[in-house]
């Protein structure tokens, strides 16, 4: 009787947590998460294609010497640690669509200056425009 009614209990736990799991994976991703590789004188991916309103969450690492990474007219700016060093998690809502370059703002050698990308922000489906 008593191993039954613990059998039972087994049961309604495992069932209880598959539901939960399943549940969770029928759910859209919370964020979309990019990881960006900063290495002398790129970054990998140099662009990055989002959708307006987009929850981002950027993983930021460096193949060497510490990199600046700042976004035009966003709040993203920030140092990307020496390689070793641990992931930079920055996270932003995708702004307006359109094109926002970014670069490296911390002087990192020879080829800093060209060391650049493009964020590009597309409307959601329900916004587009057919011109
Ligand atoms: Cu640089």
């Amino acid at each position: 009787m008593k191993n039954r009614r613990i059998r039972q209990a087994v049961i309604i736990v495992v069932v209880a947590i598959s539901c939960a799991v399943g549940a969770k994976a029928l759910q859209p991703p919370e964020r979309r998460v990019i990881h960006v590789a900063a290495e002398r004188f790129t970054f990998a991916p140099s662009q990055l294609t989002v959708t307006t309103g987009e929850e981002i969450e950027l993983r930021l690492t460096s193949d060497d010497t510490a990199h600046g990474f700042h976004i035009a007219d966003t709040d993203v700016n920030v140092v990307i640690p020496k390689r070793g060093g641990e992931e930079l998690v920055v996270t932003f809502k995708a702004p307006a669509p359109g094109r926002y370059p970014f670069e490296c703002n911390r002087m990192c050698g020879a080829g800093h200056d060209f060391m650049r990308g493009v964020l590009v922000v597309r409307p959601r489906a329900d916004q587009a425009v057919t011109r």
